[in-house]
């Protein structure tokens, strides 16, 4: 029994009737939009459909009738399957072709710089940083966060017992969240980086390591998660006049004055010996403190030659190598060159301060340019 679409039923069927089916159905996918195409598909090829419907009559249609109208209902099946397919395709890409046309953007248009947002003081500085290293022949190197501790502080000549260990209060994970059997920490220093790159890398090397670190202290000088800078030489015949002229170079660079004035005063750390804290001379201008000239000193830098024990650690031999090391906070340099005096306004994420203290997303810090007037 065939169910034509008007509901009727009969065996068999009708050449004429056959033919109006194929092209009302024809006609009607040409006019269909997405959703009527879906719709006309049920009626035709769904389970109940009249196509599915004419299909089914060939079954109880003797070889003679099945052979002679067999094609013609197959052939209705793949003309309204590839109308619908070709319909469908057409609509698609009409539909895609008018989307394209109204969401399009200008590449060519200026940005509007007021809606970038901002860089935060400590990106700019660090950018300032790496481009001033990368004019004296530094690569930016980079580890892991959370570190083991000989990483953080064995093979830096800080071992278990040492009082070094608490001057950095350190974040440790539970005893139950060991990696390879190893306690983790948050690093304290970004000094495990360098150990890393010396246990990789063959000498010479040349590096600064910026990145965040942790230490369990707070109050308006310390926040408990700091950024800190450190650089690295090792190669032969490293000596302290290299490290003084690199350190003045940087600062020079850095706070863009030539009256830059270095006092490297004897100081203790387990990783380098001998070891220094370097004072900058200020000024003052308008009753602030400016780095440049020499009414006073302060303390910006710590530096050293990397202790032997440490370049045995990494598997170099002192007697052939040797290098220099240094290290100081990101904050506290961005806070002396731009004039914030409070850290922690630093990470509270205060629209209004860093509307102040921020730095347009456009401007590219260069040396030549300088960007710190
Ligand atoms: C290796 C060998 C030696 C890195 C150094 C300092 C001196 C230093 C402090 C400044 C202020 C850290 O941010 S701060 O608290 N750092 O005084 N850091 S020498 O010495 C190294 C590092 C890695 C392999």
């Amino acid at each position: 029994m065939t169910k034509w679409p008007d509901g009727t039923t009969r065996m068999g069927f009708d050449v004429t009737e056959f033919d109006t089916l194929r092209a009302e159905t024809l006609a009607e996918i040409g006019e269909a939009d997405l959703a009527a195409l879906e719709d006309i598909r049920v009626r035709a090829l769904g389970k109940s459909g009249a196509i599915t419907a004419l299909l089914k009559t060939l079954g109880g249609m003797t070889p003679d009738e099945r052979q002679a109208k067999g094609p013609q209902i197959h052939g209705l099946r793949e003309a309204v399957t590839n109308a619908i397919a070709a319909r469908k395709a057409a609509l698609e890409a009409a539909a895609l072709e008018a989307r394209l046309a109204t969401e399009w953007l200008d590449m060519t248009l200026p940005v509007s710089a007021g809606r970038l947002g901002g860089v935060h003081p400590v990106s700019q500085v660090m950018d300032e940083l790496a481009e001033i290293f990368a004019d004296l022949g530094f690569a930016v190197a980079s580890g892991p966060e959370i570190e083991d501790d000989w990483h953080n502080f064995s093979a830096l000549n800080i071992p278990e017992t040492h009082p070094a260990r608490a001057m950095h209060d350190t974040f440790y994970f539970p005893d139950d969240k060991t990696v390879d059997g190893k306690r983790m920490l948050l690093r304290t220093h970004t000094s495990p980086v360098q150990i890393r790159t010396m246990t990789k890398q063959k000498p010479p090397i040349r590096i600064i390591a910026p990145g965040r670190v942790y230490r369990s202290d707070s109050d308006a000088t310390h926040t408990p998660m700091f950024h800190q800078i450190e650089g690295l030489v090792i190669d032969r015949g490293i000596h302290m006049g290299h490290l003084k002229w690199t350190l003045e170079t940087f600062l020079k660079a850095f706070f863009e004055r030539d009256d830059i004035v270095l006092r490297l005063r004897p100081s203790y750390f387990p990783f380098t010996e001998p070891s220094a804290e370097v004072d900058v001379g200020y000024s003052r201008e308008k009753g602030r403190r400016v780095i440049g000239g020499s009414e006073g000193w302060m303390e910006v830098l710590g530096c050293g030659m990397v202790h032997r024990r440490v370049i045995e650690n990494c598997g170099l031999d002192p007697d052939e190598y040797q290098g220099f090391a240094f290290g100081t906070g990101v904050d506290r340099l961005a806070m002396l060159k731009y004039g914030m005096d409070d850290l922690r306004a630093f990470f509270d994420g205060d629209l209004r301060w860093l509307k102040h203290y921020g730095f347009r997303a456009l401007d590219v810090p260069t040396l030549s340019g300088g960007i710190g007037a």
